[in-house]
């Protein structure tokens, strides 16, 4: 029963019962349905208690429903029958009550919450607006601006918050009982929300709503519907709003937005240890982490968080200074912006010591190598720690291009090795690659899942190969954007045609920000085994040469005066000409959209080959990667569900027509082919588990 129903006295429980989240598919509609004709056949009613379990009142609709068309009862009409019911319902939320289970609770005469609860319309991450009268009611009980708060980003309330402006009327740690014993009295003062007065217009809160919606959900369309609706709300019966909040979640819920949401909220969900890996795990509470630059810093302060206890190891003691030098900025940082309390910040760092000695992990469970990528260098550190961790401890590397393999055969026991591949900052990105070399014990990659669990990251196995998954694919974006610079093309051309496409910043700005020697250096590594038929665009060494490092060196692709903003500079423009005469290439005009053609088409050609070498898994790992990785935008879905909207075969024919200017680069993938060739999706062809 997803719905349960009971009397005790004058008070009816009406209790949604569908784990883990109590979302409100078909069966719960049903459910509620039925509960409101008992409630209707009931005398002597005096309230309607409606609670869901300690983790959820209700995570809102079932969004797997949403593929489908919808299948009455529908949740408004429940909604409404709720809100008019003549014996009152009291809302009784503990753990989430999120879209339609906070249009439920908006549907009670009275809300309660546990001081835990977290409240909100979060609809627009899913692409949709709210469905079930919470661009209407919402307004009319907590006015526009506290409204549109609420629903314009999606982001949803603490319980005190929620109780501040009015959405809910009191706390109780358990909210079900404090609802049975309420006052009658203190209920009849309530009225229905439906019969509550049009909120008052306020321009001022609308802009405001529409700026901040534009500034971090640029080109989505379910943010500006529903700050819309809301803002109608001020002037439309509610039975008029109803019914264009109707017409705009039944269009929206149907568009590619939607559907691309959906598509990476599940594939994000669904980022989990295979099956056959499962239960390997090391216990984890001591980490040794090797290395305090930005990256091992910021692993370290993860970890912290995670309520693990951090050694730190380093070379000499100016190491030792500048890691906790760089630990306890980030740990004062997040103390400003209030993520973490005072006894947090003395927790990490009792937690916490920076050392040059190995002895002092020597009960690690695991260690994570986050050194200067040099092979000579993790080779003598995975010694090391092979000599001073238990020998059983799994030991992984940071390593973003470096052959794990070879890392592995320096230690004795080369299944203990793994690549636990982390992004800058590593406290704040979501995105771990695992990487499986091919002795990586079940234990090892286990433990890596564990680990990402425990920081709330998106775990993504991935094979070796140079790159891996991302830096892989991120390999190909950069050559195919060079490839359009040297042919006419400026930087901030192309950079202006991948944000209209979606991305925060364009491949040339981004490299400003993380430095062009990092790139360099691995070019320099990649040297000796460079395919030499393939076209080298040496533009980025010639700006590594001229000092142009990006941003820190106050120059890169742009110039940044005063260390201020973004200025373009005709000298980079003018090096591109050099470099297209010395390689007697004729350069011409490059429209935003063949830009963004070619390098969206690279990338996708690449991930197909990755998919059809067994490094990743699925179609859906390629997403999670491209979106929590590389800002690839999320209401696209990921890469390969973009090219899933484009089809095998237009990417294929685009291949193909490149390929006449250069075949070797342009090859068509044989995942590419075969998709074409079986009329069939990527998702379909690399769905999880095949
Ligand atoms: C809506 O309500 C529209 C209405 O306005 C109008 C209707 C007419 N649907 O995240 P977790 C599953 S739109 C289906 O791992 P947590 C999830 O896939 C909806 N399934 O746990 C996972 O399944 P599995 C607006 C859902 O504790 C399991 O539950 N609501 C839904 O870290 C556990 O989830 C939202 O946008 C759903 N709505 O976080 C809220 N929600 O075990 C979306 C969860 O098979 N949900 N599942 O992998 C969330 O934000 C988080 O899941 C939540 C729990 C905070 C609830």
């Amino acid at each position: 029963m997803s719905v349960e129903v009971r009397r005790e006295g004058t008070v009816a429980f009406v209790t949604l019962s569908n784990p883990p989240v109590n979302a409100i598919g078909l069966e719960v509609r049903k459910g509620l349905s039925e509960a409101l004709d008992w409630v209707n056949g009931q005398n002597g009613l005096s309230r309607v208690i409606l609670s869901g379990s300690e983790r959820a009142f209700a995570a809102g609709a079932d969004a797997r429903e949403f593929d489908a068309d919808p299948v009455a009862p529908h949740l408004p009409d429940i909604v409404a029958r709720i809100d008019a019911c003549e014996t009152p319902w009291v809302a009784a939320i503990s753990g989430v009550a999120l879209g339609g289970g906070c249009e439920l609770a908006l549907a009670c005469r009275y809300r309660i919450a546990s001081p835990s609860a977290k409240i909100g319309l979060p609809e627009v991450t899913l692409g949709v607006v709210p469905g079930a009268g919470g661009t209407q009611r919402l307004p009319r009980l907590v006015g526009l601006k506290a409204a549109l708060d609420l629903v314009a980003t999606g982001r949803p309330v603490s319980a005190n918050r929620a109780e501040e402006i009015g959405l809910i009327h009191g706390q109780a740690d358990d909210p079900v009982m404090l609802a049975q014993h309420l006052d009658l009295g203190t209920i009849a003062l309530e009225v229905a929300i439906s019969t509550l007065p049009k909120p008052t217009a306020n321009s001022d809160a609308v802009e405001g709503a529409r700026a901040l919606a534009e500034r971090k959900m640029p080109n989505q369309i379910a943010p500006k519907r529903a700050i819309d609706l809301i803002a109608a709300s001020a002037t439309m019966t509610l039975e008029d709003g109803m019914a264009q909040e109707r017409e705009a979640f039944l269009a929206l819920r149907r568009g590619d937005q939607a559907h691309a949401l959906r598509h990476i909220f599940f594939a994000e969900r669904g980022a989990r240890a295979p099956d056959r890996i499962k239960g390997a795990e090391q216990p984890l509470d001591h980490v040794a982490v090797v290395g305090g630059g930005t990256m091992g810093a910021g692993i370290a302060y993860a970890l912290l968080n995670a309520g693990l206890t951090v050694t730190l190891l380093e070379t000499d003691a100016e190491g030792v200074t500048r890691a906790n030098e760089n630990v306890e900025k980030i740990v004062a940082a997040s103390l400003k912006r209030r993520l973490i309390s005072d006894a947090d910040a003395q927790s990490h760092r009792a937690k916490f010591l920076a050392t040059t000695d190995y002895g002092a992990a020597a009960k690690a469970t695991l260690a994570i190598e986050a050194a200067f990528e040099s092979m000579e260098v993790k080779k003598t550190i995975f010694g090391m720690l092979q000599t001073h961790l238990p020998a059983n401890a799994i030991l992984a590397t940071n390593t973003s291009y470096l052959d794990v393999n070879e890392i592995a055969a320096c230690v004795q026991d080369p299944s203990r090795v793994v690549g636990f591949h982390f992004f800058a900052p590593a406290h704040i990105m979501k995105l771990l690659e695992i990487v499986e070399g091919s002795q990586s014990s079940d234990a090892a990659l286990a433990t890596g899942f564990a680990l990402a669990k425990r920081l709330r990251k998106i775990p993504v196995l991935s094979g070796v190969c140079d790159g891996f998954i991302g830096n892989r694919i991120l390999a190909r974006y950069r050559e195919a954007a060079d490839t359009v610079l040297l042919e006419g093309a400026a930087p901030w051309e192309v950079d202006e045609a991948m944000v209209e496409f979606g991305y925060a910043m364009g491949p040339y700005e981004a490299q400003d920000l993380s430095g062009l020697d990092i790139a360099h250096a691995n070019r320099r590594r990649q040297d000796a085994t460079r395919d030499p038929n393939r076209r080298y665009i040496p533009i980025a060494d010639r700006m590594v040469e001229l000092g142009k490092l990006g941003k820190k060196t106050g120059a890169g692709w742009y110039r940044y005066p005063g260390g201020a903003g973004k200025v373009e500079d005709p000298i980079v423009a003018d090096l591109a000409i050099e470099e297209a005469h010395l390689a007697k290439v004729e350069r011409r005009e490059f429209t935003a959209e063949e830009i963004r053609e070619r390098l969206l088409i690279a990338m996708i050609n690449e991930a197909a080959d990755i998919l059809d070498e067994g490094i990743a898994a699925s179609a859906a790992d390629i997403d999670l990667v491209t979106v929590f990785g590389y800002g690839f935008p999320r209401w696209r879905g990921g890469l390969l569900a973009y090219a899933d909207t484009l089809g095998a075969s237009k990417i294929l024919e685009k291949l193909k027509s490149f390929a006449q200017e250069d075949p070797l680069v342009w090859t068509p993938s044989p995942s590419v082919i075969k998709c074409a060739q079986e009329g069939s999706s990527f998702a379909q062809l690399f769905g999880k588990g095949t």
